[in-house]
């Protein structure tokens, strides 16, 4: 998850729990449809023996004892989020749109452990201490809070990606434990409110549940506190059938980020006198880019695109002190974008909160894309993504 950097590794899974959880019924989250969320999905999953982590077994072996892991991709927003209106309930200033990736995936299982003194939290299989695992113990506390529970629980979670490096493991690392944690601890919860509740771990969590693009609603209607929490929450959005894309993500640095994305945001809303004018324009971009992706016109998404990130980069560039991602390779990355787009491409830039280069293009130009980027920046590694599929359950307690 955020605050820690983790990647793949082969540690063995937690040991199965040593007394059952109670099976109470179903709590759900306020605001959600009932009923069983994934049940047949996750009994699916443990019978194609599609878990993940560690020892598949002792995952399956505990299925109905309040156990369960989900996977989510990260995604990248187009329409960017950057700041909050609400730093407690996770409420963000603006609207943002978004691409679930089929690549980099973050696996996670929660077991509950009623017999324990608290939670525990494995990232990459490294036991974390100190904010990131108090990150996912205040998470795990809200969904025991919604489920009316309270053993405490074992947390792991494999990213397959750099943590904190601009590459938004934080969405689907806080997008699979709430997928996870919810069935553990038998909260019934629909996407809809699986989208509210991974928010509250992570913004731009809510909407990795979903694959494709995705738009997070702001919900400035309903004010703040609990009665926006109802209503912010992500959905998908449709674009045109032929509109196919790929992101080729550009990976200049995989280290993690000095300043992170919460306290950059924080510091830009907070002093940046570029912020209130770039939150007005992306109101505008989401609106357009809303209409290019119905259109399917891929150069209007990529134009809505590259200028809705660049103004994010100079709200944080007006901050005082600065808050400053962009590194020498990312400007030569850049300029190979625009070099692509002279040689008739259509290809178009996106930067997070980091270093990292992503560049929008047409899914049959996104070879050629990758290739040209290599010889710009030979020392980044440059990897190609489709669109991917939303969080889902993939072995454990449905219930
Ligand atoms: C986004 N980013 O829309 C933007 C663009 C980074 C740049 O969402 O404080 O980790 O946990 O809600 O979601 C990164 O911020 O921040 C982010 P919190 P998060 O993808």
């Amino acid at each position: 998850m955020a605050a820690d950097r983790h990647t793949t590794t082969t540690a063995p899974a937690p040991a199965p729990p040593s007394a059952p959880a109670t099976s109470p019924a179903p709590a759900t989250v306020p605001g959600s449809a009932t009923g069983p969320a994934t049940a047949s999905a996750a009994a699916q999953g443990v019978a194609a023996g599609r878990v993940c982590l560690g020892e598949p077994q002792l995952w399956a072996a505990a299925a109905g004892s309040g156990c369960a892991v989900a996977v989510a991709h990260p995604n990248i927003a187009l329409i960017k989020y950057w700041g909050k209106r609400d730093e407690e309930w996770v409420l963000p200033a603006a609207d943002s749109l978004s691409l679930t990736l089929d690549v980099f995936p973050t696996t996670t299982g929660v077991r509950l452990a009623p017999q324990a003194a608290g939670d525990r939290v494995l990232l990459g299989g490294q036991e974390a201490t100190g904010p990131a695992q108090a990150r996912v113990a205040d998470f795990l506390h809200l969904v025991r809070e919604l489920a009316g529970r309270r053993e405490p629980a074992v947390v792991d979670s494999r990213n397959t990606v750099p943590t904190g490096a601009g590459l938004a493991s934080s969405a689907s690392g806080f997008a699979a434990l709430a997928v996870a944690a919810a069935a553990a601890y038998g909260l019934a919860a629909d996407p809809a409110a699986l989208s509210r509740l991974a928010r509250r771990g992570s913004g731009s969590a809510c909407r990795s549940l979903f694959g494709g693009f995705a738009q997070w609603h702001a919900a400035l209607d309903a004010g703040g506190g609990a009665a926006a929490d109802r209503v912010s929450l992500a959905e998908p959005v449709p674009a045109a059938a032929g509109l196919e894309v790929a992101l080729v993500i550009v990976v200049v640095n995989a280290g993690p980020k000095a300043v992170s994305s919460r306290a950059a945001m924080r510091r830009t809303v907070a002093t940046s006198p570029l912020y209130r004018p770039w939150v007005a324009s992306s109101v505008q971009d989401l609106t357009q880019m809303r209409a290019a992706l119905a259109a399917g016109d891929l150069n209007a998404v990529g134009e809505i695109t590259e200028r809705n990130a660049l103004g994010m980069h100079a709200t944080m560039l007006a901050a005082r002190p600065a808050v400053r991602y962009l590194a020498p390779a990312s400007l030569t990355a850049l300029d190979a974008v625009l070099a692509l787009r002279e040689r008739g491409l259509a290809a178009y830039a996106t930067m997070d909160a980091g270093p990292n280069v992503k560049v929008l293009c047409a899914a049959g130009q996104a070879s050629q894309v990758a290739a040209a980027l290599r010889e710009a920046v030979p020392q980044a590694s440059v990897v190609v993504a489709r669109p991917g599929p939303g969080a889902r359950l993939v072995a454990g307690d449905g219930r």
